[in-house]
């Protein structure tokens, strides 16, 4: 098992007995799918762009599922994001700390996304990615572009400068939101069943 696998597999194994399900969304291009690949495999590969609506759901580790698609493009296939949403304990939201040009199209994506009922005070994630870049925009900046402060009535969040490539940030941002997860899934829980 490679490095980030079992990594992962700690840091979820509280989850055995009540499995997590997250969704990672973000703008196409943002490094969902690299992340995706280095979590699973534990190497790079090339990706292309995803094209339409492209959902993808991996089990990196017992205990965790990652259900993955871009936000953004037309309204009716904003439609479909409710099936997905749907039992969810977080979010991830992964964001190109190059992009500028995009970053408010990737807040209002956000902000949208939030707005689901089925996400609720879930905690959320967010990754600003590519910080490898020389022009990559600290995650000060991008906690203001994004305007996470305005997260914090509904939701617990934490933002984890990250380089999809390498890896580096990864384990950092997950080890925060299992924890996140965590606690959210104990507050939340439903009480257990009186038999009838
Ligand atoms: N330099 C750099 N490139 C990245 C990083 N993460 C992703 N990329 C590149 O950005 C492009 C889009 O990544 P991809 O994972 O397909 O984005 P997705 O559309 O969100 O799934 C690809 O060419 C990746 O190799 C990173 O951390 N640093
Ligand atoms: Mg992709």
């Amino acid at each position: 098992m490679g490095f980030f696998l079992s990594k992962l597999a700690t840091m979820w194994q509280d989850f055995n007995t009540c499995p997590a399900s997250a969704a990672m969304v973000g703008l196409d291009g943002a490094g969902k799918t690299t992340i995706t690949y280095k979590l699973a495999l534990n190497e790079v590969v090339t990706t292309i762009p995803t094209i339409g609506f492209n959902v993808q759901t991996v089990s990196p580790c017992k205990g965790l599922t990652l259900t993955i698609w871009d936000v953004g493009g037309q309204e009716i296939i904003r439609k479909l994001w409710h099936h997905y949403y749907n039992n969810t304990d977080g979010f991830i939201y992964v964001v190109d700390s190059t992009d500028q040009v995009r970053f408010s199209e990737a807040k209002e994506e956000l902000h949208k996304a939030l707005e689901h009922d089925a996400l609720r005070r879930v905690p959320v994630l967010v990754f600003a990615n590519k910080q490898d870049m020389p022009y990559a925009v600290p995650v000060s900046k991008v906690t203001d572009a994004l305007e996470l402060g305005k997260l914090n009535r509904e939701h617990k969040w934490h933002i984890q400068a990250c380089c999809a490539v390498t890896g580096d940030g990864l384990m950092e941002g997950f080890e925060v939101f299992a924890s996140m997860v965590k606690e959210y899934k104990q507050v939340n829980s439903k009480p257990a069943g009186l038999g009838f």
